[in-house]
């Protein structure tokens, strides 16, 4: 008997939150209806840590949206924040008018206005919503996690939104946008957290934090999630840092991964760690086949990132020390694109490709100030113009230290190729990390969304700020 439990994002509550059955709510109603409004709040993620931020709905992250796939959604949005806002849905195939892109889409909502977004939200998966008005409402708190369920997908005992996400120090925000020498800029020898990690995942040197967070809390303050022997249990993960790529282990278990950003992956595939860029999304699974307490981890050997971790426990374990991972990606398998994809193929399947446009990465502290495609910024960058039908192939190519997480907006791709590789098959994506020093990546997607204009852009925030920003636009 499926007990349909499930634990959400909403912080300022160390309570679970239980949601009815998915399908009682399918059957509810067809529009779900929401109201967000933005505010101003203190937050204190962590004893000694406390900052001015800005939360929907007086919460960080803000609270779990959800519908069944085939119903609407209407969003009363109320901005009290202060600064100027709008709200992105991240991973939606919607209207163009609907996408929140500030500049693009729509004017900024302003400090007391309001904003009605009502869409079908699609397709069904692990998607989120934040803040795009190029004022940092995200980094301040503005985000989110969205699930669309889809009422194929094989059903859980349990399933959990865990939303992994940082609180930067704003003094070390500004100082990275205006390109500030006294700031933290990339150091080519690293620091101790990324000198630990893998040379690709040298990302966030330019941002500094104050604590590393999971659902709103670090640890031990982080909500636990309970479990039963026996139970099969979806971990719906989210990277919502501004800057950092995130390894997600559980203690004792090996994931099961069948989603990726939403989507569902070829194969599904286990692994020891989840390798999460900025803005990607897993659907990790697991089952809990004795009793115990296990820590799920953010690895880092960054001691502020020890805190970013929770307890997943069986009854009896309560007060017992979680089993814990080593803070090192040393020997474990993780999840790379390449596996994910079940390895390489013979050729690229470039069948029907009507455009093709391939972007460099440029800039960073060594090379530039400014983060570049093709050695232009936002909104100087060259566009991919499509008309309805076209298949489009995107190759980007990575001449910085930095990984970045590439993002299209209002589309699903397919990565196709990494490194110069083709992969064995495609993997359906929205956001995609290019390897830093070299790396290559390609995307191949169809023009068959709703016309209009579709942001690509690092989803790194101060690359996006900065200018590392493109746009597909239908002429017809
Ligand atoms: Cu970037």
């Amino acid at each position: 008997m499926r007990r349909s439990q499930f634990v959400g994002a909403v912080a300022g509550s160390m309570s679970a939150v239980v949601l009815a059955p998915r399908l009682q709510r399918a059957l509810a109603s067809d529009v779900v209806s929401y109201r967000l409004v933005a505010t101003p709040m203190r937050y204190s993620p962590m004893p000694g840590v406390v900052v001015d931020a800005i939360g929907y709905n007086g919460s960080i992250p803000g609270p779990l949206l959800r519908v069944t796939h085939g119903q609407r959604v209407h969003v009363e949005y109320v901005n009290q924040s202060s600064i100027a806002t709008a709200v992105h849905w991240h991973g939606m195939v919607l209207p163009s008018a609907m996408d929140g892109a500030v500049g693009v889409t729509q004017a900024a909502i302003p400090h007391d206005g309001r904003f009605v977004y009502s869409f079908a939200p699609g397709p069904p998966g692990t998607r989120w919503y934040h803040d795009h008005a190029g004022d940092l409402g995200m980094l301040r708190g503005l985000f989110g996690m969205f699930i669309v369920d889809d009422p194929r997908d094989e059903p859980a005992d349990v399933e959990c939104a865990i939303v992994f996400h940082d609180v930067p120090d704003f003094a070390s925000v500004r100082a990275a946008m205006m390109g500030d020498s006294r700031a933290p800029m990339i150091d080519p020898m690293g620091s101790p957290e990324m000198r630990a990690m893998k040379p690709d995942d040298k990302m966030g040197d330019e941002v500094r934090y104050l604590a590393h967070c999971i659902n709103g809390a670090a640890y031990p303050n982080t909500k636990r999630l309970r479990v039963k022997v026996g139970d099969r249990v979806r971990l719906r993960i989210l990277n919502a840092s501004a800057t950092q790529t995130r390894y997600v282990r559980l203690a004792g278990h090996r994931l099961r991964v069948t989603h990726a950003d939403g989507n569902p992956v070829p194969v599904p595939m286990e692994f020891d760690a989840l390798r999460i860029g900025v803005a990607e999304r897993y659907d990790a699974w697991f089952e809990v086949r004795k009793p115990g307490a296990w820590l799920l981890q953010g690895l880092s050997s960054d001691p502020l990132a020890f805190g970013q971790a929770m307890v997943v426990y069986t009854d009896g374990y309560e007060k017992a020390a979680p089993l814990s991972s080593p803070q090192s990606v040393e020997g474990i398998d993780y999840l790379t694109y390449e596996k994910l994809a079940t390895g390489f193929g013979a050729a690229l399947d470039e069948r029907g490709i009507t455009v093709r446009r391939n972007y460099t990465l440029g800039g960073g502290a060594w090379n530039s100030p400014r983060w570049t495609l093709n050695g232009a910024t936002w909104p100087n960058t060259p566009k991919i113009v499509v008309r309805r039908g076209d298949r489009v192939r995107v190759h980007f190519k990575n001449t910085t230290d930095m990984d970045h997480p590439m993002h299209l907006h209002g589309h699903v791709f397919r990565v196709v190729e990494i490194d110069g590789k083709p992969l064995a098959r495609p993997l359906d994506k929205d956001t995609s990390l290019v390897r830093a020093n070299g790396g290559t990546l390609t995307w191949i997607f169809d023009a068959d969304s709703p016309a209009g204009r579709w942001l690509l852009h690092c989803h790194n925030e101060i690359h996006m700020m900065d200018g590392m920003m493109t746009e597909v636009d239908y002429t017809a």
